[in-house]
């Protein structure tokens, strides 16, 4: 799926410029394998502090990953990302990511916003706090998970019984399931087991398995970035 560079240096007709445990950019890699869109993978390590040439010419203005790149032309941030993918080759009904109902829609950007701007901030606070700060940022994080399982409630995926945009968007997260166990003593299938049966099905799917890292690995990495022990 993942196309090198052609033999005269050119690039793909699509590329993703991402770093592999990158939760906002597995969500455009499992995009892109679950809508059939071969594509040029380019690895920007992030471990490496200066951003490459490419990054800053193509996400000027936030220097960020992951950058989809088609025809050259960038598109920036990992949901801007999603929908862009879904609407340049999502095909008949059941083959789209995001929901058909414009309600049903509104719903699903306003959860993926609540993943971006509440989870992955009380992540981030949890994984680089210590003492009572960490504990209230593990609680937070925990009823934080315990409303996507109320979402979720008792249908197969976010949306219902096909795999799409919320589950695109909040699958990556999951690849830290494992830090958060770790981090926190706490056993995730207690809190929320709805959510980790969900996990289960999603991890079924080849674009999910192919993309997200292994839990300790990813952990182990987070703990290197942030310096923890
Ligand atoms: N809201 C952006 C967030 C992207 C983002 O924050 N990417 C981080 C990695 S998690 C990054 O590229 N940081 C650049 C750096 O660390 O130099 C998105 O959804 O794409």
């Amino acid at each position: 799926m993942e196309k090198d560079m052609d033999a005269g240096g050119q690039m793909s007709e699509v590329s993703c410029v991402d770093f592999w445990c990158n939760e906002f950019g597995m969500r455009v890699r499992i995009a892109l394998r679950e809508l059939g869109v071969p594509f040029e993978y380019i690895e920007e390590d992030l471990r490496v502090r200066e951003r490459s040439d490419l990054v800053r010419r193509m996400n000027p203005v936030h220097r960020s990953i992951p950058i989809l790149i088609h025809h050259g032309r960038p598109v920036c941030g990992s949901i801007n990302i999603v929908e862009y993918i879904d609407e340049v080759w999502g095909g008949e009904e059941t083959t789209r990511l995001l929901p058909n109902n414009p309600a049903d829609r509104a719903d699903a950007r306003f959860w993926a916003d609540f993943i971006d701007h509440k989870v992955f901030s009380t992540q981030t606070r949890f994984i680089t706090s210590k003492g009572e700060e960490k504990d209230a940022a593990k609680e937070e994080l925990v009823q934080q998970l315990k409303s996507l399982e109320e979402v979720l409630g008792d249908k197969t995926f976010f949306s219902g019984d096909e795999f799409g945009f919320l589950d695109v968007l909040f699958i990556p997260f999951s690849s830290m399931f494992y830090g958060y166990e770790q981090h926190g003593a706490f056993d995730l299938e207690v809190e929320c087991p709805r959510l980790t049966r969900w996990e289960k099905r999603c991890k079924q799917r080849e674009s999910v398995s192919e993309v997200l890292p292994d839990g300790k690995f990813q952990y182990d990495l987070h703990k290197v970035f942030y310096g923890i022990e």
